[in-house]
């Protein structure tokens, strides 16, 4: 059976224009709007954004970068990331963006993977341990003194020239199958989610974002800061997430809009402020249908999820106006389609999408861009939904084993590589167990190899290798994993007693 197409409406017109076109339109048309706050340095206009991001485009290309290399930037949410961030988009650059946690190992891969020309941080030591994962002599920008600092003079840069086609972004995600691959978005994609964003949520220039969400990842980068800034709103930058620090920026600097995962939500929960808001969304996992209820009844503001991933930027959201349902992530956005692949008899199938936001292929990886779309050309993007009788999309599983823990994804076969290397395991088998607050936690099961195999140890092995948020909570040593007559582990079998 095949399930027709769902259209969120035309989404807006892009002919060839790029992100970088936008918003150079946009500073130079309106210098004196305020865009961005944050403690250390208070307001910034955009024009000071334009003349600091230009001033930083020059810095890039005094030290030798040109349009098309790739730029690794690591550091957490401050004015100098969205500085360097602006100035890459400008240049051309593509932008390599790398969580603030990952170890040596991750970051090596990245460095390999991704064959940078430089590198831009706000910690020495996480930038070695890039540059030790390449063979190429990586330039080095700093961020210090709440600015970014290069290796040589400024040069003349040419600004704002990418055409819309042309690589600006690539987020490392794990996709549904294999070693996290870099996912390429274009000045049009990004463009054109932060357009559909815009829309969908009715974005006014007055509008104030407070932003939480870590910018290493295509929530807080694309649907937070790009779509503001190509809306000409203004984003409340925070250095991380707290609820006190949520409501407090809420109330002291008149915010209008909040977006998070669930696992913030679950956090907010008694924050008064909360119900000022004229928006809060909730994506990157699953929204907890009572979740939506206790923040709706108490706080009186009625959550809108949304669904996306970083192949796609947003595909389904629920209605600005109209009904918010608890449970389903709502139709296509604007210029979006869906549909699902392979009904099963009750309904479900594999999402698949087709967006002026897609990706442009996994970096280096043809043969798994590839695998990722289906025959026709749609995005096979590994999640599993029905729609109901009003065309919401629910999703209800997913294709890969794939872990979401706090709104992060976790891939499984990446931990069980890292526990099986140590000489005292045998073989190990990763599963996410339903978590209140973290919507799922990271639980492994081991056999050892020999006995006497102490967990405590196993867990600081892994956490030279691993981020944070991949490590195992719970790790259960087992006499044998069960398997089925191919000797594979069967996962849903884990954690029951065995017969
Ligand atoms: C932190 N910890 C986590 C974790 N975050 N553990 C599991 N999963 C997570 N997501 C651990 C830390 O290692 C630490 O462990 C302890 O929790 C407290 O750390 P913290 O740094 O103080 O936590 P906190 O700042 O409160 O972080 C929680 C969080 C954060 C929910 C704010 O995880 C977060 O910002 N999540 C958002 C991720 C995100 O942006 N995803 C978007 C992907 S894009 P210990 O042992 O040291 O105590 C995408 C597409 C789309 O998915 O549609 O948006």
């Amino acid at each position: 059976m095949r399930e027709a197409e769902l259209r969120g409406g035309p989404g807006p017109d892009l002919a060839g224009r790029s992100l970088a076109a936008h918003l150079a339109r946009l500073f130079s048309s309106e210098p004196g709007r305020r865009l961005l706050y944050e403690d250390a340095t208070g307001w910034h206009t955009a024009g000071e954004m334009e003349e600091a991001s230009r001033l930083t485009a020059e810095l890039f290309t005094g030290a030798g970068l040109e349009a098309g290399d790739r730029l690794v930037l690591s550091a957490g949410s401050s004015l100098p990331f969205v500085i360097a961030h602006l100035a890459a988009l400008r240049l051309g650059l593509v932008l390599v963006v790398a969580n603030t946690s990952y170890t040596a190992r991750e970051l090596a891969h990245i460095a390999a993977d991704c064959d940078p020309a430089g590198v831009v941080s706000d910690d020495p030591a996480r930038a070695e341990l890039l540059a030790a994962g390449t063979s190429r002599r990586l330039v080095r920008f700093s961020i210090a003194e709440g600015r970014v600092l290069g290796p040589a003079a400024r040069a003349p840069a040419v600004l704002d020239r990418p055409e819309g086609g042309e690589p600006a972004l690539i987020v490392y995600t794990s996709g549904t199958t294999g070693e996290p691959k870099g996912a390429l978005l274009s000045q049009r994609s990004l463009l054109a989610n932060a357009l559909a964003v815009n829309a969908a949520w009715r974005f006014q220039p007055e509008d104030r974002l407070v932003l939480s969400l870590p910018l290493f990842h295509v929530h807080g980068l694309c649907v937070g800061l790009q779509a503001s800034f190509a809306a000409g709103s203004s984003v409340i930058l925070r250095p991380g997430f707290d609820p006190a620090d949520v409501g407090r920026s809420i109330a002291g600097h008149s915010a209008t809009l909040f977006f998070g995962v669930p696992t913030m939500y679950a956090r907010l929960v008694g924050i008064d402020e909360l119900s000022r808001l004229r928006l809060a969304t909730s994506g990157s996992a699953p929204l907890p249908a009572g979740l939506h209820e206790e923040i709706s009844r108490r706080h009186g503001q009625s959550i809108l999820e949304r669904y996306g991933t970083s192949e796609t930027l947003m595909i389904a959201t629920n209605p600005y106006e109209g009904e918010r349902r608890p449970g389903s992530v709502g139709r296509p956005f604007p210029g979006v389609a869906l549909r699902l692949g392979d009904l099963g008899d009750d309904g479900t199938g594999e999402v698949l999408v087709k967006s002026p936001s897609l990706f442009s292929g996994y970096f280096g990886r043809a043969g798994e861009t590839r695998a990722a779309f289906d025959d026709e050309g749609w995005f096979r993007t590994g999640d599993l939904g029905r729609l109901d009788a009003d065309g919401y999309l629910h999703l209800v599983g997913r294709r890969s084993d794939l872990i979401i823990t706090g709104g992060y994804n976790v891939y499984p076969p990446e931990v069980e590589e890292v526990l099986r290397r140590h000489p005292a395991v045998h073989d190990a088998a990763v599963v996410g167990e339903p978590d209140e607050l973290w919507g799922e936690r990271v639980v492994a099961y081991v056999e050892a190899a020999r006995a006497g195999l102490k967990t405590a140890c196993l867990l600081d092995d892994a956490a030279t290798q691993l981020a944070p948020y991949k490590l195992p909570r719970r790790i259960e040593v087992v006499d044998s994993l069960p398997r089925n007559a191919l000797g594979k582990v069967v996962k849903s079998l884990l954690g029951r007693s065995p017969g």
